[in-house]
């Protein structure tokens, strides 16, 4: 079947709401159709540089608006990030995922991460980052020195997003996903789902992004981690069925992207992730830590894929 970019709200409330079995029925049949049945992408996060963001985005740790204890710190030095990519690359990491807790990058900012970018490639792991909003010039100076991936999450529906965060809007995140695109990155665009949202802006998110001229190549499908001290440190969890139709849609409606189960898993049980990868999910962040809130542990994640049968996508074994 083709890649098509033309869905409707409709359609994908028709998927959302199928009766559970056939929805993961249907995704199967699609993720089976362009991906090997049984494999995981693995990715590891590091964070560069911590906390202290001017942002106000309601579920961050890292928000200057919030008091979430966290310390802020200023951007690591190359040695450091490069040692950090070369233990990820020997625990069986294909890709290395670089966040900053910026608005957006200083040129002397920019300069250093565009050193990281290059050293950690040359280690053969594929490059990411995250840096908040970009000019078209800067992505154009993360190409050249070999960035393979930009992530840059819309993080929910247009029209829920002004609930979440009021310094930035969406079309500023729009704008942004534009020029990654056009320096002829890699895209990496999800969102988070269990923000208190309604089901009408889980499929409105997906929307977006099913809809785009182009997929991003990875959608990050994240879990609220409910920080204490941030603004959404009490809401209510979200259904775990919700989050695998989640996964589900996006695996249907964008057939050729990775689909990432990405912050959560901590919080799931082996049986929700497992429906996670059987709604589509094929890759993961592997590694105890996500940016600043703790993840599986390395040992668990590699007793779960082998229970599961499922090995790492690319040539290292974990
Ligand atoms: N500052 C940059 C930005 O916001 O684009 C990059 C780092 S930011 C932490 C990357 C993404 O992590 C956010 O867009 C959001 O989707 C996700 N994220 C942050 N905190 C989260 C949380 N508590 N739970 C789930 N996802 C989270
Ligand atoms: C994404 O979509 N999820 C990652 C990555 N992109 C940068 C970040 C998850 C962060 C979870 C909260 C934390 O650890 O601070
Ligand atoms: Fe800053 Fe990114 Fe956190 Fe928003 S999500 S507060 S931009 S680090």
């Amino acid at each position: 079947m083709d890649i098509r970019h033309d869905w409707t709200r409709a359609e994908l409330a028709r998927l959302y709401a199928l009766p559970f079995s056939d929805l993961i029925f249907e995704a199967q049949s699609v993720h089976r159709q362009h991906f090997p049945a049984n494999e995981v992408q693995i990715s590891t996060l590091l964070s560069i540089k911590t906390g202290g963001c001017p942002e106000d985005c309601g579920y961050c740790s890292q928000s200057a608006y919030h008091k979430s204890g966290l310390k802020a710190e200023k951007l690591m030095d190359v040695c450091a990030v490069l040692a950090e990519a070369k233990k990820a690359k020997a625990a069986g990491a294909t890709r290395f995922c670089m966040g900053a807790a910026w608005r957006a990058p200083k040129e002397r900012d920019l300069e250093a991460v565009c050193e990281m970018v290059a050293e950690v490639k040359a280690l053969g792991l594929e490059t990411c980052v995250t840096l908040g909003m970009l000019t078209g010039g800067q992505a154009g100076k993360l190409k050249q020195a070999g960035l393979d991936y930009y992530n840059h999450n819309i993080d929910t529906s247009p029209e829920y997003y002004q609930e979440i965060i009021t310094t930035r809007n969406f079309q500023d995140r729009l704008d942004t996903l534009c020029a990654v695109r056009e320096a002829g990155i890699n895209v990496c665009c999800g969102g988070i789902v269990g923000m208190g949202e309604e089901e009408s802006d889980r499929i409105g998110m997906l929307l977006t992004l099913a809809t785009m001229d182009v997929h991003p190549e990875s959608v990050p499908i994240n879990l609220l981690v409910r920080v204490g001290g941030t603004k959404l440190a009490q809401t209510a969890p979200l259904d775990i069925f919700d989050f695998v139709r989640t996964i589900a849609v996006a695996r249907i409606t964008m057939p050729k992207s990775m689909v990432r189960l990405s912050a959560g898993r901590e919080y799931m049980h082996e049986e929700a992730q497992a429906l996670c990868f059987l709604a589509g999910a094929n890759s993961i962040f592997y590694g105890e830590k996500l940016l600043t809130t703790p993840n599986p542990e390395a040992h668990k994640d590699r007793q779960l894929f082998a229970k599961l049968g499922i090995t790492p996508m690319g040539s290292n074994p974990l």
